[in-house]
C-alpha cells in the first residue's frame, strides 16, 4: 500500500533471539515487534494443511460456518453495504480458501472480486492443542514472562502441573473423513474436560474494562514489582537465599498464570481467508501477538498516542474502537481534506510472513491487509491491573 502520509512509515524491527530483558526494557507495552525465529518452529506451520483444516473445520461446524463475504474489493471487508455474514458448510468455505488449484482461485478471485474470511472467537479443541504444545508454551513464555531456574539449576518444578495438549495426539484429524464423525465428539469433550476448570477467569473482548478484582489485585502488585525488577537479584548471604526462592516461586506463579491468559482456547482467535481480506483500523485494549501461519499480510500501526489524528468512531458507537478512516483512501484528494489530521500521525509498517509473530501493545492501531490467502492465530492477552490505560485513550 503506497500511502501519502507525511511521515515516512518506519519498519517494524525483527528481532532474532529476542530475550526477556530486551523485550521487556524497550517492547512490552512501548512498540510493536516482529519475532520471527519462535513461530516458525510450531508445529501448526507444517501440519494445518488445506486437508487437515478443512477435517477439522469440518467436524467443528459442518454446515454452521459463519464467514464474512465480500463482494467489493475496495471497501472494509466488516462494510455492511459490501460484505454479508453468511452460513456456509465448511466444504464450501474450504473450497474458496484452499482451491486445489490455487492458479485458477487467484483468478476467480480476481474475476468476481468476491473475499471470503472466517474468524473465530475461540479456538477449535484441535487446533489450540496443536497450538499448546509444551515446547511452544515454554519457548513463547521465557520470552513473555523469563523462565527461571531454582537454586539447583532446574527450570520450573511446578510446569508439570499446568494441564496441556501434551497428550492429544491430532494426527486423527488427518484420517479419512467417515472415520472422523465418531471421533471429534469424544475428543473434543475430552479436551474441554481438560481446560474448562483450568481458564483464565479475567475474560477479554473489545469491550470489556479493564477490571481486576480485590483477589486478584494482590497477584497483581506481586507481578508489578517482577516487572520493575527485569534482572533477577542475586543475593548471597542467607536472608538473600530467601529473597531469591522468593522471588523465583513469584515467577513460576507468574509463569502459570501467564500460560492459561496467553494459551486460552476461549480468547485465542483463528483467522482463515483469501487474499485482499482486510481489517480495518483498529484498536484492542490487550496486548496482541499475531502469529502467521501461512500466506502473508501487511500490517499498517499507529501508537495510541496518535489517537487524535486518527479519528475514532464516537464513544457511544458500538464501533468506539475503530476509525473512520479507510487507509486504502487516504491517497484521494477529497479524502485527504476531511481527515487532514491523518498526516500528523507516525506509521509503522511491516509485510509479516509465514512463521512470524507480532507483538502489538495495548492500544496501538492497526489495519491489517492478507496479501494472500491466509492463516492467522491471535493470541491476545489482557493488560493487567498495574498498566494504566493511556490518557489519550480516555476519551
Ligand atoms: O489478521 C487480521 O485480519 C486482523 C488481526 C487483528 O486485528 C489482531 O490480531 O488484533
Amino acid at each position: 500500500m503506497a500511502l501519502n502520509y507525511r511521515k515516512k512509515a518506519l519498519p517494524i524491527p525483527r528481532i532474532y533471539q529476542l530475550d526477556y530483558t530486551t523485550f521487556m526494557r524497550e517492547y512490552r507495552n512501548q512498540r510493536p515487534v516482529i519475532i520471527p525465529d519462535i513461530v516458525s518452529t510450531w508445529s501448526p506451520i507444517t501440519k494445518w494443511t488445506p486437508q487437515y483444516l478443512t477435517n477439522v473445520l469440518k467436524l467443528n461446524y459442518e454446515d454452521r460456518l459463519q464467514v464474512f463475504v465480500s463482494k467489493d474489493n475496495k471497501h472494509f471487508i466488516n462494510h455492511p453495504d459490501v460484505t454479508q455474514l453468511v452460513t456456509m458448510s465448511a466444504q464450501e468455505f474450504a473450497s474458496h480458501v484452499f482451491p486445489d488449484d490455487l492458479e485458477t482461485a487467484v483468478d476467480t478471485a480476481d474475476d468476481d472480486h468476491t473475499r471470503y474470511y472466517l474468524r473465530t472467537f475461540s479456538m477449535p479443541d484441535v487446533l489450540f492443542c496443536d497450538v499448546d504444545q509444551q515446547r511452544q508454551v515454554d519457548e513463547l513464555l521465557t520470552l513473555l514472562v523469563s523462565k527461571v531456574k531454582d537454586s539447583n539449576g532446574r527450570h520450573d518444578q511446578n510446569e508439570d502441573k499446568i494441564p496441556q495438549c501434551d497428550g492429544q495426539n491430532t494426527d486423527m484429524f488427518i484420517e479419512k473423513e467417515t472415520d472422523m464423525n465418531m471421533n471429534i465428539d469424544k475428543k473434543t469433550d475430552e479436551t474441554r474436560a481438560v481446560w474448562e476448570d483450568f481458564l483464565s477467569p479475567i475474560s477479554l473482548s473489545d469491550d470489556d474494562d479493564v477490571h481486576v478484582s480485590d483477589g486478584v489485585q494482590e497477584d497483581h502488585d506481586v507481578k508489578k514489582k517482577l516487572a520493575e525488577e527485569v534482572e533477577v537479584q542475586k543475593h548471597t548471604d542467607s536472608d538473600g537465599e530467601v529473597a531469591e526462592n522468593d522471588d523465583i516461586h513469584m515467577r513460576q506463579t507468574m509463569f502459570q498464570e501467564m500460560h492459561s491468559r496467553i494459551f486460552n482456547c476461549k480468547t485465542m482467535q483463528l483467522w482463515i481467508g483469501t487474499r485482499g481480506n482486510i481489517t480495518p483500523l483498529h484498536y484492542d485494549r490487550n496486548h496482541g501477538l499475531l502469529a502467521q501461519i501461512s500466506g502473508r499480510k501487511e500490517l499498517v500501526l499507529f501508537s495510541h498516542e496518535d489517537t487524535a489524528f486518527l479519528y475514532p468512531h464516537p464513544t457511544y458507537s458500538d464501533r468506539a474502537h475503530t476509525s473512520r478512516i479507510n487507509l486504502r483512501r487516504i491517497n484521494e484528494s477529497s479524502y485527504a481534506a476531511l481527515f487532514s489530521k491523518l498526516k500528523e500521525a507516525q506509521p509503522y509498517t511491516c509485510i509479516l510472513k509465514p512463521g512470524e509473530l507480532l507483538y502489538m501493545p495495548p492500544f496501538w492501531w492497526h489495519d491489517v491487509t492478507s496479501l494472500d490467502n491466509c492463516v492467522s492465530v491471535t493470541l491476545p492477552w489482557d493488560i493487567d491491573g498495574y498498566e494504566e490505560v493511556p490518557p489519550c485513550m480516555l476519551r
